[in-house]
């Protein structure tokens, strides 16, 4: 099945300059919210609404395409990653910052095709700054190509987390551990609530090496692809090859940075998407 990139793109770009729209609308209205795998991970009624908007508006043009999306899923539609071209999709990634008005939102679009993101897009609509990549063509920020930092030392690194929504023990030990790990080495430690947004500000060279073990597949693949095309790297947390349905990551300005953190984690294992 050929797939048109950039037809792709100029598809998603609408639908998403189109929900964005709604969801700016609503950041500083006040949100019913509804929590799904934790007490303290929450969908509200704009996720829902979008990430069905992006989902009807992309099976209107391609409706033997595949769609693996945030809340299809905690609705019980699991999807597999196949060789299919398959859309990964979080509606509103910082779901969190949307119901408390902090400013801080993503819609992140991942587009797999043969089992390997080749697309994707992540727009944050309240600040207005769209992120985008097609394999092989660069990344770019609001149509101004974009490239990672090339920062090579932890000692010299802005570095991203995130204290994941789990209340698990042993899970906020782990976190707490490497976050500990990384503020006693780099220039400062910042946490933005969208993992999306992390992987964008890599990209851009805002920040040098962003880790998070936890989040999911929708999360992750639009920064995947950006992060790459900006000329940075993508790995699991311990070293191996990234793997977009195992729940982990760790993106970097450069392979070395990637390599003097990664030995000194504590790894966190979530089951697989
Ligand atoms: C969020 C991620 C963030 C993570 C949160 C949550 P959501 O995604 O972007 O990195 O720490 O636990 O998974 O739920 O807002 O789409």
């Amino acid at each position: 099945q050929a797939v048109n990139l950039h037809e792709c793109l100029d598809l998603i770009t609408r639908l998403s300059r189109h929900a964005g729209k709604i969801i700016k609308s609503r950041i500083n209205q006040k949100k019913t919210i509804e929590t799904k795998a934790t007490s303290i991970d929450f969908v509200t009624e704009t996720d829902q609404e979008v990430e069905k908007l992006l989902i009807e508006g992309i099976k209107q043009k391609y409706p033997n395409h595949k769609f693996i999306g945030e809340e299809s899923f905690a609705a019980g539609i699991k999807e597999k990653l196949t060789s299919a071209p398959t859309w990964i999709i979080d509606p509103v990634d910082g779901t969190t910052n949307f119901v408390h008005s902090y400013p801080n939102v993503c819609i992140s679009i991942g587009l797999a095709v043969g089992g390997e993101v080749k697309l994707g897009v992540i727009f944050n609509p309240v600040l207005d700054m769209f992120f985008r990549a097609i394999k092989g063509e660069g990344a770019f920020l609001n149509d101004e190509p974009i490239k990672v930092s090339g920062v090579k030392n932890l000692s010299d690194a802005l570095v991203a987390v995130e204290f994941g929504s789990s209340r698990d023990e042993d899970f906020r030990s782990i976190v707490a551990h490497n976050i500990n790990y990384l503020a006693k080495h780099a220039h400062g430690i910042r946490a933005a609530g969208s993992a999306a947004w992390n992987l964008a500000q890599v990209a851009r060279g805002a920040i040098d090496l962003y880790v998070e073990m936890g989040i999911h597949a929708w999360d992750m693949a639009a920064g995947d692809i950006i992060i790459r095309e900006a000329g940075g790297s993508v790995m699991d947390p311990a070293g191996k090859e990234f793997d977009l349905m195992k729940r982990r990551v760790l993106g970097s300005s450069s392979i070395e940075i990637a390599n003097e953190v990664y030995p000194n984690l504590q790894q966190y294992y979530p089951e697989h998407d």
